[in-house]
């Protein structure tokens, strides 16, 4: 008995002994986090989601290394209240920020605001889209409004300054020069590196001018959509590619193939010497060529088509180019195995389809917006995402991952146990508003609910109109079973489970008129 005693006492003296002597374990780092969003970039545009267009190396390498959301959408298609949505974690009827009009009160909690009080270090860098100096971060450099393309102003703290080159690659120099010198290297950090582009009107950068002039890119299967099965929401858009495009501003011709003189002469003094010369070396002959070619009907659409998608396109090779020289720089300084990386858009866009550009539509390709992720320790390189994930879930995400408490009344949820693989069950339903209207686009008041295979929209103010769509049988959205006998009882369901999506995020009439009366009052406002 007693050999055992002393037996046992020893041990118990040895193994203390030795935990005593092991070095300190050091407490776990919360990651790091990197934020990339883009404005209006399209899944359709990322060669990772299969777009054909363009290769994205560098995005790509994100879903490559980590996970590709397949199913992943926004609140509502547009962009300040999309990042209002990103921030505060709630709803636009919430968060108050429901148009591009609305003010947008800083005051409110907010996830970087949170992630700030828990020991991060914070930086919001490039467009937010959003009045007032941004509150949540250390530091700050937004562009004022959409902001410029050539040698853009910032406001850095909410000072004003010019600087000299491409919107892009200013941006992502400043990210870079952040993460390099200006980051306290004993806390964790979360970036929000902010893209202008592809943001309307998509003036490419010197060196991308003249990218794809070889290529001729065939529009999509329903360009020239007629709307017809579809209601009036569809067919009094101002969004179509031809026919509310400009010569000047969007298709970048100084004189118009009538002889017009365009306001694209007024963009361009913007420029410096160097860059005007290169733009017009590069712009001229294409423009020339297109005037002599004398199109018409259907062949001069596909030409507005292909100026459109390769200007875009241009825009995004820059945006890629950046996210290669930030992930490399995550890779040298050895950051990258902590650290949180999201690629993502404020909304999708329509390249094309249904004839259109612009978003706000509930319709698939304005509603999706893409979501590529990478986190070495807790993603599998190659994960496939196919819940439906919202533009809402990213705030309590990012505070699941900081080991941060989520306040109760966040509306979206963290997504991290799905893209580990830890969890499945995930909700089945989404819910989306608009109120944008009347305004720029014509996009009609509305609002809906999807599920994995259908979805339900009301639009309303100046109309009363319901559509539904078949999703599984009917991707591209051409034809609204609202009414088909066949689908009773699927239009019953979708109704009963919009209604629960109203109570379940609090919406209401009465928040709408609300919204309404105020909308109309600054409108009026702006017109006087
Ligand atoms: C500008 C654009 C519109 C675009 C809105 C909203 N016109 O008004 O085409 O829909 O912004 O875009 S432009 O002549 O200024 O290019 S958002 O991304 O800010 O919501
Ligand atoms: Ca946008």
């Amino acid at each position: 008995m007693k050999k055992i005693i002393l037996v046992v006492g020893g041990i118990t003296i040895l193994s203390f002994l030795f935990i005593k002597c092991m070095p300190e374990k050091e407490p776990v780092k919360p990651p790091n986090i990197l934020y990339i969003m883009s404005d209006d970039h399209a899944f359709q545009a990322i060669s990772a989601y299969g777009g054909s267009h363009l290769r994205t190396p560098n995005i790509d390498r994100i879903a490559r290394e980590g996970a590709i959301f397949n199913r992943s959408f926004v609140t509502n298609s547009i962009c300040a209240p999309s990042r209002a949505v990103l921030l505060t974690g709630k709803h636009s009827f919430i968060n108050g920020k429901v148009d591009n009009i609305h003010p947008f009160n800083w005051d409110q909690d907010n996830f970087p605001k949170i992630l700030q009080r828990n020991g991060y270090q914070t930086a919001m860098i490039g467009k937010i889209h959003l009045d007032g100096i941004p509150q949540g971060f250390d530091f700050s450099m937004v562009l004022p409004g959409q902001g410029h393309y050539y040698n853009p102003d910032f406001l850095i703290e909410g000072e004003r300054k010019r600087f000299e080159g491409y919107v892009t690659d200013i941006i992502t120099e400043t990210t870079l020069d952040w993460l390099k010198n200006k980051r306290d290297p004993d806390k964790p950090f979360c970036v929000l590196y902010h893209q202008k582009a592809p943001h309307r009107n998509w003036k490419p950068a010197p060196e991308y001018l003249t990218l794809f002039d070889d290529t001729t890119f065939m529009p999509p299967e329903n360009f020239f959509d007629t709307y017809e099965d579809r209601g009036s929401a569809a067919k009094e858009q101002e969004m179509q590619i031809d026919g509310h495009m400009q010569w000047g501003h969007d298709f970048k011709m100084r004189t118009s193939p009538e002889g017009e003189e365009t306001r694209f002469g007024n963009e361009l003094k913007r420029f410096n010497e160097e860059q005007l010369e290169q733009w017009l070396a590069a712009y001229t002959p294409k423009n020339e060529a297109m005037k002599a070619a004398n199109l018409t009907g259907k062949a001069l659409a596909i030409w507005k088509y292909n100026r459109y998608i390769k200007d875009y396109l241009r825009t995004i090779k820059s945006v890629d180019d950046g996210v290669g020289e930030v992930l490399d720089y995550l890779d040298e300084s050895g950051l990258a195995e902590n650290t949180i990386v999201i690629y993502t858009s404020d909304q999708g866009f329509y390249l094309g389809e249904h004839g259109w550009f612009d978003k706000r539509f509930m319709y698939e390709e304005s509603f999706r917006t893409p979501i590529l992720m990478r986190y070495p320790k807790e993603i599998r390189p190659g994960t496939q995402i196919n819940q439906l994930i919202q533009n809402l879930d990213f705030a309590p995400t990012f505070l699941d991952y900081a080991g941060v408490e989520i306040p109760a009344d966040f509306q979206g949820e963290s997504f991290r146990q799905i893209v580990s693989g830890e969890k499945s069950e995930w909700r089945d339903a989404i819910y989306y508003t608009y109120y944008e209207y009347p305004s720029v686009h014509m996009v009609k008041r509305h609002y809906g609910v999807r599920t994995d295979r259908y979805k339900l929209m009301h639009f309303y103010y100046d109309i009363d109109e319901w559509e539904m769509y078949d999703l599984e049988k009917d991707p591209q959205e051409m034809k609204n079973i609202y009414d088909d006998p066949e689908y009773a009882q699927v239009k019953e369901l979708m109704h009963e489970r919009l209604v629960e999506m109203q109570e379940k995020y609090g919406d209401s009439k009465e928040n709408d008129e609300a919204f309404l009366e105020a909308y109309l009052e600054s409108m009026k406002e702006r017109n006087k």
